[in-house]
């Protein structure tokens, strides 16, 4: 079963950050399409009860004539619920207990950890993602994908994912991607979202 998040909030009330049409049209169609597609490659097929994480952790076994455009769409689906789960048009600013203990562990402060999020999410070049995530040695790293790669390909659990493509911001801030960046950090971004996903991996 291959499903979207349902938002929690209404298209207009990331407002602060990201205007109500980009959020619509994003959720609707880009996101929606991810799942579409993948509906559609995998239907009639042995891949069709599997849900997207199921899917993702064996993408390696799928059928070469359909793997790459599995993986792709897996990704949108997956990247896409992370991102609008970590939004929240009333956020906790600034993440506490476990969670900072290790940011000021692995980062040496949150505002390093944020710092690194922006340089990592300005410098894509092209489509992407800034991903926060748990690696292979139990700790924190900001890492960024390119198209709609996943940092779970890589063995890596992601907590936090920012959307670079420029249908999540063109709208209202065309190439003023920084802007884009540090509004949906300092204004929307929920770190009690963040904390609750981690605590579950
Ligand atoms: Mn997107």
């Amino acid at each position: 079963m291959i499903k979207l998040i349902e938002l929690p909030y209404s298209y207009s009330s990331l407002e602060e950050a990201i205007d109500a049409k980009t959020v619509e049209i994003h959720y609707e169609k880009h996101h929606k399409g991810y799942k579409d597609n993948l509906l559609k490659l995998i239907s009639g097929t042995k891949y069709e009860d599997w849900d997207v994480e199921k899917i993702m952790m064996n993408s390696n076994t799928i059928d070469d004539s359909i793997k790459t455009a599995v993986k792709n769409n897996a990704g949108g689906v997956l990247n896409h619920n992370l991102y609008w789960e970590v939004l929240s048009p009333k956020p906790k600013n600034k993440p506490e207990g476990e969670l900072l203990k290790l940011i000021d562990r692995d980062f040496g402060s949150f505002e390093n950890l944020k710092s690194k999020l922006i340089d990592n999410a300005k410098s894509r070049f092209g489509s992407g993602w800034t991903f926060l995530v748990v690696n292979s040695e139990d700790k924190l790293e900001v890492c960024g994908t390119a198209n709609q790669d996943s940092p779970i390909y890589d063995g890596k659990k992601p907590i936090l994912g920012i959307d670079v493509w420029e249908h999540s911001y063109y709208l209202r801030y065309q190439n003023r991607r920084l802007e884009y960046l540090e509004n949906l950090i300092e204004k929307i971004l929920n770190w009690d979202a963040v904390e609750k996903i981690y605590s579950k991996i």
